[in-house]
């Protein structure tokens, strides 16, 4: 049970010791969520956007968001540099009460000098009723660009209720086992 801080030094500490090995494509943690706290997110908080202590994927709390229609909410800004490979994965736990339509989470890459891009996979969330089940999205940089950002945002299609919990991003070689069913 590691503390959101325990997980950040981890991080850290584990992007330290990566230095030395001089790009070698193993996948590593950009960052990590825990969503234990509201203030984690960009999106301000309000009556559609809380933290729901009595669901969750880590037993701490999780974040709820409802949606009266389609809504996109950001989530998360992790800024980019000196990444292991090209790939960059986004995991997190999600789980939907009644959705009209599919949810799931969205990566757009940004700065560098060229124009931002961004990738989605709507077949890879939630819809209707579903527990807690794993969702994941990746995207590949093009050769030789640098973006200085990277965002995260949950894609809501239509009207119902979303949780999401233990956001992970991972950068490494495209393939490397970075992202589920990668080979
Ligand atoms: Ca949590």
């Amino acid at each position: 049970m590691r503390s959101i801080f325990g997980v950040g030094l981890a991080a850290v500490l584990a992007l330290t010791a990566g230095c030395g090995a001089g790009g070698d494509g193993r996948p590593r943690e950009l960052a990590a969520f825990a969503l234990d706290q509201l203030d984690e997110i960009v999106e301000p908080a309000d009556e559609t956007i809380l933290m729901d202590r009595e669901n969750s994927a880590d037993g701490r709390g999780s974040l709820r968001v409802d949606a009266k229609r389609a809504r996109i909410v950001r989530l998360f800004e992790v800024p980019l540099a000196d990444l292991p490979g090209r790939e960059i994965v986004c995991t997190m736990r999600m789980k939907s009460l009644v959705m009209r339509g599919p949810a799931f989470p969205e990566l757009w890459a940004s700065g560098g000098g060229r124009d931002p891009i961004s990738v989605r996979d709507e077949r890879g969330g939630v819809a209707h009723s579903m527990d807690w089940r794993d969702v994941s999205v990746s995207l590949v940089l093009e050769e030789g660009w640098k973006p200085d950002r990277i965002r995260v945002n949950l894609v809501m299609t239509g009207a119902g209720r979303v949780w999401v919990d233990d956001v992970r991003l991972t950068a490494g070689k495209p393939g490397a086992g970075s992202a589920p069913g990668g080979s």
